[in-house]
């Protein structure tokens, strides 16, 4: 069986709409993953012990996502040295800037990989924890060489 480097974890299924933009390019890039929900207020629990063996189930790189009070990323990574990459949930009251406040404000001394509010910021928590892994892995180095290329050639210089 494969061991999932990436664990993804989100408050609520309501995220996964956003949260599977990370999946996406993850699956594209070819990095094992799995996702669940752990929620920092419904599910205490299940978010200690997530945070606490994600490294012993052989994870490299967490992505947590969640919106309105977000606290789960900044928990997680106050339960673990892995690298957290965290993505702001765009909520239906506020868009989101309760979610990325509430992410990015971080005291010193437990850090947290905040990106963009949404699915943008989804998909590049994927780029950033495969970035993250290609740092002792050429051939996902390859692919992200690849992936970004592809990318770049997709960009039409004329204005239609
Ligand atoms: C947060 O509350 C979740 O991360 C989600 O973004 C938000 C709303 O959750 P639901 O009420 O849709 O379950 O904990």
């Amino acid at each position: 069986m494969t061991t999932a480097l990436v664990h993804i974890v989100m408050g609520s299924q309501s995220d996964w709409p956003t949260m599977k933009k990370a999946a996406e390019i993850l699956d594209q890039l070819q990095v094992p993953y799995i996702a669940k929900v752990v929620s920092a207020h419904r599910t205490p629990d299940r978010l200690v012990d997530f945070s606490k063996n994600a490294a012993d189930k052989g994870c490299k790189v967490i992505i947590a996502g969640a919106g309105g009070a977000a606290h789960l990323p900044g928990m997680v990574a106050a339960m673990t040295h892995l690298p957290v990459v965290a993505v702001p949930v765009q909520s239906r009251t506020l868009s989101g800037v309760d979610s990325l406040l509430s992410i990015a404000q971080m005291p010193k001394g437990v850090a947290v990989a905040t990106q963009a509010i949404g699915e943008a910021g989804a998909a590049n928590a994927g780029l950033m924890a495969a970035q993250i892994l290609a740092t002792s892995d050429k051939a996902l180095t390859g692919r992200l060489i690849d992936w970004r290329a592809r990318q770049t050639e997709q960009v039409p210089e004329d204005v239609e």
